[in-house]
């Protein structure tokens, strides 16, 4: 892929809207949009907004009324000179605005490459970058403040910090090392000892957060386990709020496996229903159910859905013998029929609660979104971050006194300046 052309893409999602705008990067984007946009002046000033006609230079018609944006570069989201085009939010238009750009020598962009540009210009780290293409894609609050602070840095000063911590550590330790016959202590073992436990932790907490920030962005997987006929379908069509999969009386309905992705109190969870386990069960089912036992090794939580208006079984004790505690979560479903289970069938549970439902009225089915919430928080807990996203002032400093820490951060690299008026006095990260 070429990184030095000029490259245009719509920037707005498909389908028809108030507004659809293109953006052009590169060299030659202030040249190509001159011959589709009647621009006066010749040279536009960056970052003020100009009204005119879209015109197609092949036949001289013009096609819609647009505005038009001048970014230059460095001073743009990819350091190059770029052009922003705000026409009318019509596929057609938007199509043969494209078609223009490309015939005129534009070449369409791939898939995040004005953010890879972005990138390869020194505009944006790769967490940054990695931080926008979460946020756009985010699903979830969560996900939205997780990206935002990706975005403002917060992940790459937790590196930085973590960086130099680990230097500092390796100089000190190589001083003690060649002074080791003097008498002058330089470095405590103990206090070296110490510095590197802190240090493992917090690598620990940063891998752990690499975890749950995956999970915020790409959803948890939770698997609706159980024997058939237990209502797993049934369950899985009310999480989800409408009828998705087939329900039905006669055993082994379900033989395959079907994901969607929903949110469930605010975290994007990717729920699957499953093939339940039949002795009697066919060559196709059999095989849905193969996949579900590599799906109930894979799950971050697995619904283990009973029927409470029978006894249980062994078949639902062997299901719960392959998951760990913290990974179970029980479900006595047909709450709305008398009960059979007892106790003692339940024993094989391990103390872990089960939730009663009725798939069938959706009774007690709100109870069970929450605790399958509070179970995924419980076990992916977001660590705290050690550094402020706003200014690289810890971030104990900064919660005690935001506004001073915040304000008097370097306005360029956010490294904490004596006073809102200092010169920054970082020469490693700021580079004027
Ligand atoms: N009374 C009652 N019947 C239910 C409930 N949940 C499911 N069923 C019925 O149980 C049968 C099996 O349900 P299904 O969801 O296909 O079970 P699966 O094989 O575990 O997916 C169907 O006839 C459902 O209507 C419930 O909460 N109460
Ligand atoms: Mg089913």
């Amino acid at each position: 892929m070429r990184t030095n052309d000029t490259i245009a893409a719509i920037a707005t999602p498909p389908g028809e809207g108030g507004v659809g705008v293109v953006r052009i990067s590169g060299p030659d984007a202030l040249a190509l949009a001159r011959q589709v946009f009647a621009l006066t002046p010749a040279l536009p000033r960056p970052r003020h907004l100009y009204l005119g006609q879209l015109v197609d230079p092949r036949d001289r018609a013009a096609f819609d009324e647009a505005f038009l944006v001048y970014f230059r570069g460095p001073r743009s989201y990819t350091a190059e000179d770029l052009i922003e085009l705000q026409c009318h939010g019509s596929p057609r238009v938007l199509a043969r605005l494209m078609d223009v750009l490309t015939w005129l020598g534009a070449r369409r962009a791939e898939r995040g490459e004005f953010t890879l540009r972005a990138f390869l210009n020194g505009r944006l780290d790769l967490t940054q970058a990695e931080g926008i293409l979460d946020l756009v894609s985010a699903e979830t609050d969560a996900g939205l403040r997780q990206a935002g602070a990706i975005l403002h840095g917060a992940l790459r000063l937790e590196a930085e910090r973590l960086r130099d911590e680990l230097l500092s550590l390796l100089g000190q330790t190589e001083v003690s090392l060649d002074f080791v016959e003097d008498d002058v202590p330089v470095f405590r073992r103990a206090d070296l000892l110490d510095r590197a436990e802190k240090l493992d932790r917090r690598l620990g907490d940063l891998v752990a957060g690499f975890e749950s920030g995956s999970r915020l962005s790409h959803g948890f997987r939770v698997v609706l386990a159980g024997r058939a006929n237990t209502g797993k379908s049934s369950l899985f069509n009310r999480l989800l709020g409408h009828d998705r999969v087939l329900v039905d009386a006669e055993p082994g309905t379900t033989r395959d496996w079907v994901e969607e992705r929903v949110v469930l109190s605010g975290l994007p969870v990717r729920l699957v229903d499953t093939a339940g386990f039949r002795p009697e069960a066919g060559n196709v089912e059999t095989a849905g159910q193969s996949h579900a036992t590599r799906l109930l090794a894979e799950a971050d939580l697995v619904v283990l859905v009973l029927d409470r208006s029978e006894r249980a079984t062994p078949d639902d004790a062997a299901t719960a013998a392959r998951v760990e505690a913290e990974r179970l979560l029980p479900v006595l479903n047909k709450a709305d029929l008398p009960s059979r289970i007892t106790d003692a069938d339940l024993s094989f549970l391990k103390r872990v609660p089960a939730t009663e439902v009725s798939a069938l009225t959706g009774d007690g089915v709100g109870t069970l979104q929450g605790r399958i919430a509070s179970a995924l928080r419980a076990r992916f807990k977001p660590p705290r971050p050690t550094a402020c996203c706003w200014c690289v002032s810890d971030t104990a400093t900064c919660w005690r006194a935001p506004r001073a820490a915040c304000a008097t951060a370097c306005r360029r690299c956010r490294w904490a300046r004596p006073s809102r008026s200092s010169p920054c006095p970082s020469t490693t990260r700021c580079t004027p």
